[in-house]
């Protein structure tokens, strides 16, 4: 396709075009344009020329334009780094007299490197790292929609090997059925069954027994019939469960296909214990959240160990396990901090609030150096101290555990890095979840590595994330485009496909974003603090009556800033940290830019500081100045209200639902979101939501239907948006409703815990089983990535800790 799209030019009367747009280009100071250079370049060109519209769209020059992720210019000569489609792309190399080359990857990496002047080829080769060869063990899949949806595409892969060889998967299958246990009691079969044949026969046996009891009978009642003819508890809890169970797995032996194999081990008991890792701290449940670098982590982390709880507990059940002494239990492995700033960082153990077996297990990090390892430590400065704290953690999730976990979830790159030494040593299922990729936030972090090492430590976290990733046995996204963009974006996880550490490594393939390990699984929401405005009964009126005050009225200089000279003005409501990315101080000029907006709404932001001297971080100071200054600016003083305060869970959800009280609106105006967890919040509390175009939003809003799009990058087409929105309330109230209706509608309907831990609960039982079915198959993975351990990582963080140590 791409050389098409370049010789469709060459061989057209755009030949010319392209030829002076080139030489537009050599006159630029960049050498190196990304997609947001190269298009602004374009249209300089199309409006010095005067091109008509139609050829800034639709000409061959412009779809090449479109498709160009990157130039560089090198002596007369450009690259073209051209993404035609999601998750491929290819490099040509155009001469001045515009003949096409194409590139191998390899070539790119060596351009690049020459570019930033680390090129020595007269030194030898560069290290190449190619995970490629590794991924033959595992099906891929064909076309870039299916990406993320691995476990459809696995379960077909595997059922077709039943047809194929039924007699070697049906071994597997028996061998995995017999390996059930929970502690020393056995589940599902015992030593009565020695074949898989015996397996067939006694299954018709006990399915002719259960047929003739009631189909309510419980499990107890006939629980010993059941083990003389070879099986175990976890069939079901009543003679219904058993036999639809024992049906589905005859149908299984008999006539295999996708969705029975899907059936039949999504009810198999495997999973009991569970450890969530988020180890780089500040985990707490109460006055924690909000520190740099937590913030939704926290929340995602914290409500997915209670459903996950609740979920293993209900599963339990099903399987007629109750009475049987098993109980689920989940654990959230983070680290403890010695000097917790008065919160409860610094004890072992706390309980998760309103569970009964799910836990805050803290581990510190070892005494390598205590001015260091007694408080908290920055994410980038984290490495050195992950290989000892598996190591410690181990022992103590076994001693909590009484054994092995069955599940390693891991979070973010340094708690991605520890479910893989965690599960390399207890060959448990590894999943890992991201949040964020730093990689592709930084621009050139990769190619400018060694100038930026000293701050950010990049070259650790990008060898910890390709090790992370590749062993993972599944991954899971809250997005689509997390994993792969969009049309014109690269993923975050694409990011990693094929990029350059100069004079460290090359990447030629970091990854397989074809691969059945990748799985969208969107978190949800926490359904007791956030719903629906108009659920009066489960309302508590002095929190709302607080809140109300607070938000429109209340004077108080140490935590509130702004007096309304209209308090009934609609409210345009926004929360985050005030980070650089978060861009509050964007919207507040968005705001202050539109006199129109200001005569028909207030803004009201919850920020979580005032004041300078609050934060101890650059950015947030940065923010904080920028927007008393954007304030001043504008002149929005009577029209905004700015307040720093942290607020309560229970606070948070009654604060939007007292906005839509007022028919209020909530803007996220993020330059990047990954996901977003304030705008499920927001939806289920009923408000018409405005986000960013730019991230996950993209996929949880259904733009106009159930919320609107922004781009925050265009102060004055935002303002348009709003403005449209709220005079088209104005002229037909119901307006509001049908918004507010249909973005609750949308949260329940695809964004709640259930509906994501079912889903995960579902991943670990069939990843577990694809495990242990192709786990020889994956040794010379992981003897590859645990080579890049050792040889690039640990060198390099124990140089870092050396440095610690000086400081
Ligand atoms: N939050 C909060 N108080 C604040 C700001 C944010 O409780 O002052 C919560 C918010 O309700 C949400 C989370 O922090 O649950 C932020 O998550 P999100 O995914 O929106 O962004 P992140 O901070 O992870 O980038
Ligand atoms: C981190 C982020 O930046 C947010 O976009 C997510 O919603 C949050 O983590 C939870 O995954």
């Amino acid at each position: 396709m791409s050389p098409e799209l370049i010789q469709n030019v060459i061989d057209s009367d755009e030949k010319s075009d392209l030829r002076s747009f080139i030489s537009e280009l050599r006159h630029q100071e960049k050498q190196y344009l990304l997609r947001n250079d190269i298009l602004n370049a374009y249209r300089e060109y199309c409006s010095k020329y005067q091109k008509p519209p139609e050829f800034y769209q639709s000409s061959n020059l412009g779809k090449l334009i479109y498709y160009t992720q990157e130039i560089i210019r090198e002596d007369g000569n450009i690259c073209l780094i051209i993404r035609s489609k999601i998750a491929s792309q290819e490099v040509y190399r155009l001469t001045e007299e515009l003949n096409i080359e194409q590139l191998a990857v390899e070539e790119l990496l060596d351009v690049r490197d020459r570019f930033v002047n680390h090129y020595h080829p007269n030194e030898g080769d560069i290290l190449e790292l190619d995970f490629q060869p590794f991924y033959d063990y595992t099906p891929t899949i064909r076309d870039p929609k299916n990406i993320g949806k691995g476990v459809q595409f696995l379960n077909r892969y595997l059922s077709s090997k039943l047809f194929q060889d039924p007699k070697q998967w049906l071994e597997s299958l028996f061998n995995f059925l017999r390996l059930h246990k929970y502690d020393s009691m056995p589940l599902l079969i015992n030593g009565r069954i020695q074949s898989q044949q015996q397996l067939s026969e006694q299954i018709k046996k006990a399915l002719t027994f259960v047929a003739d009891l009631e189909i309510d009978e419980p499990y107890e009642k006939f629980r010993f019939v059941l083990q003389l003819m070879g099986f175990e508890a976890g069939w079901g809890n009543t003679a219904g469960r058993v036999r639809e169970t024992l049906e589905i797995l005859d149908e299984l032996i008999d006539s295999p296909d996708h969705q029975t194999l899907e059936a039949f081990i999504s009810r198999i008991p495997m999973v009991f214990r569970i450890v969530l890792v988020s180890p780089h701290g500040w985990f707490g449940q109460e006055g924690v959240l909000g520190r740099p670098d937590t913030g939704g982590q926290v929340v995602y982390v914290l409500d997915q160990a209670k459903s996950l709880e609740k979920q293993l507990q209900e599963d339990v059940s099903l399987a007629g396990l109750d009475g049987l002494g098993v109980q689920p239990k989940v654990i959230i492995l983070t680290r403890l901090i010695p000097n917790s700033d008065g919160t409860l960082c610094n004890q072992r153990l706390e309980k998760v609030h309103n569970t009964d077996n799910a836990w805050i297990l803290r581990v510190p990090l070892r005494e390598f150096n205590p001015n260091m390892t007694q408080n908290w430590i920055s994410r980038f400065e984290f490495w050195p101290y992950l290989e000892t704290y598996a190591i410690d953690a181990e022992k103590e999730l076994l001693a909590e555990f009484k054994g092995a976990p069955d599940l390693i979830v891991g979070n973010y790159s340094d708690g991605n890095l520890v479910a893989f030494l965690l599960s390399r040593r207890l060959k448990v299922t590894q999943c890992n979840i991201a949040h964020a990729l730093e990689k592709s936030k930084y621009l050139f972090s990769n190619l400018y590595w060694q100038e930026l090492d000293d701050k950010y430590h990049f070259s650790l976290q990008f060898t910890a994330d390709l090790i992370a990733m590749n062993a993972a046995n599944f991954i899971i996204s809250s997005t689509y485009q997390e994993i792969v963009g969009t049309p014109d974006s690269v993923g975050q996880y694409e990011s990693y496909k094929c990029f350059t550490m100069p004079e460290l490594y090359h990447v030629v393939d970091g990854i397989e974003l074809f691969s059945p390990k990748f799985n969208v699984v969107p978190p949800g929401v926490n359904e007791a603090a956030y719903f629906p405005y108009s659920r009066m009964e489960d309302r508590v009126i002095s929190d709302r009556e607080q809140l109300e005050d607070m938000l429109f009225t209340l004077e108080d200089p140490a935590q509130i800033f702004g007096k309304l000279d209209d308090p009934n003005k609609r409210p345009i409501f926004s929360m985050a940290r005030l980070d650089r990315i978060k861009n509050l101080t964007g919207l507040a000029e968005c705001f202050g830019k539109s006199e129109a907006l200001q005569e028909h709404c207030n803004l009201i932001l919850v920020a979580g500081k005032l004041r300078v001297e609050e934060s101890g971080d650059n950015e947030e100071r940065d923010e904080i100045e920028k927007l008393y200054h954007i304030i001043e600016q504008y002149n929005l003083y009577g029209k905004i209200r700015w307040l720093g305060v942290r607020l309560s869970k229970s606070q948070s959800g009654e604060i939007y639902r007292v906005i839509a009280d007022h028919q209020g609106i909530f803007v996220q105006p993020a330059l990047f979101e990954a996901f977003g967890l304030t705008i499920l919040e927001a939806m289920i509390s009923g408000l018409p939501t405005f986000a960013t175009q730019f991230g996950g939003p993209l996929e949880i809003i259904q733009n106009k239907t159930n919320g609107f799009y922004i781009n925050p990058t265009n102060l004055e087409e935002t303002a348009e948006r709003i403005l449209d929105f709220v005079t088209k309330c104005d002229q037909n109230p119901n307006y509001w409703y049908e918004i507010s209706t249909r973005a609750i509608d949308r949260v329940y309907s695809t964004y709640t815990w259930k509906i994501h831990t079912t889903k995960l609960l579902t991943l670990a039982r069939i990843y577990g089983f694809w495990n242990f079915t192709s786990k020889e198959n994956r040794e010379d993975l992981l003897r590859y990535i645990e080579a890049l351990f050792y040889l690039i990582y640990k060198p390099k963080a124990q140089a870092l800790l050396a440095e610690h140590q000086h400081r």
